[in-house]
C-alpha cells in the first residue's frame, strides 16, 4: 500500500539452493542493488531441517511441503537483510509471482518451475520480523549507508 511504500524496513531475502547451484547468487543480489536496496546483512548457510521446517510452518500438512523442506535444505542458502523504503512489497514485486511470474522479474526471468523459483522474500512485516529472528537471531546488524564516503578519500 502507499502508507508502506514510503515506510524504511528491513526484509528477509534469501537466495535458495538452486539460485546458488545455478550461479546466480550475483545476478540476483545486483538487482536489489540497482533498485537502491541496502544490504545489511548476509551469510551462506546449509540451513538445518528444523530451521526450514519452521521457516515454512505455515504450510505443513500441505502436500507440497515434504518436497519444499527437501528442495530448502538440500544445499547452501544465501541469507540476507536488505532495507528500503517499502522494500518488503517492492521485493516481492521484483522476484515476480509464486505462479507463472511475469517476464522481467527475477522468477519470471530465471525460473520455470515453481518448486525451484530461486528466491525467498517475507510476504508481510510480520513474516519479516519472524523470519530475521529464525535465520539470523536477535543481533542487530546496522551499518551507516554512506556511499560517498567510500567513493572520496
Ligand atoms: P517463498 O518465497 O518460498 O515463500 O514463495 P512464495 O511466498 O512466493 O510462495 P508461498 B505461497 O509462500 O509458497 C511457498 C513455497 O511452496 C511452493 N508451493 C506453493 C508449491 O510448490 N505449490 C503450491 O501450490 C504453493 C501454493 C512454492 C513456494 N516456494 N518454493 N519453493
Ligand atoms: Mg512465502
Amino acid at each position: 500500500s502507499q502508507l508502506h511504500a514510503s515506510l524504511t524496513q528491513t526484509t528477509f531475502i534469501a537466495v535458495k539452493p538452486d539460485g546458488v547451484n545455478r550461479r546466480l547468487v550475483g545476478k540476483i543480489i545486483q538487482r536489489f542493488e540497482e533498485k537502491g536496496f541496502q544490504l545489511v546483512a548476509m551469510k551462506m548457510i546449509q540451513p538445518p531441517r528444523e530451521l526450514v521446517e519452521e521457516h515454512y510452518a505455515e504450510h505443513k500438512g500441505k502436500g507440497f511441503y515434504n518436497g519444499l523442506v527437501d528442495y530448502l535444505c538440500g544445499g547452501p542458502v544465501v541469507a540476507m537483510q536488505w532495507k528500503g523504503k517499502g522494500v518488503i512489497a517492492r521485493s516481492r514485486a521484483m522476484m515476480g509471482a509464486t505462479k507463472d511470474a511475469a517476464p522481467g522479474t527475477i522468477r519470471g526471468d530465471f525460473s520455470i518451475e515453481v518448486g525451484r523459483n530461486l528466491v525467498h522474500g517475507s510476504d508481510c512485516a510480520e513474516a519479516a520480523e519472524r523470519e530475521i529472528k529464525l535465520w539470523f537471531g536477535e543481533d542487530k546488524i546496522n551499518y551507516e549507508d554512506a556511499c560517498e564516503k567510500w567513493i572520496y578519500e
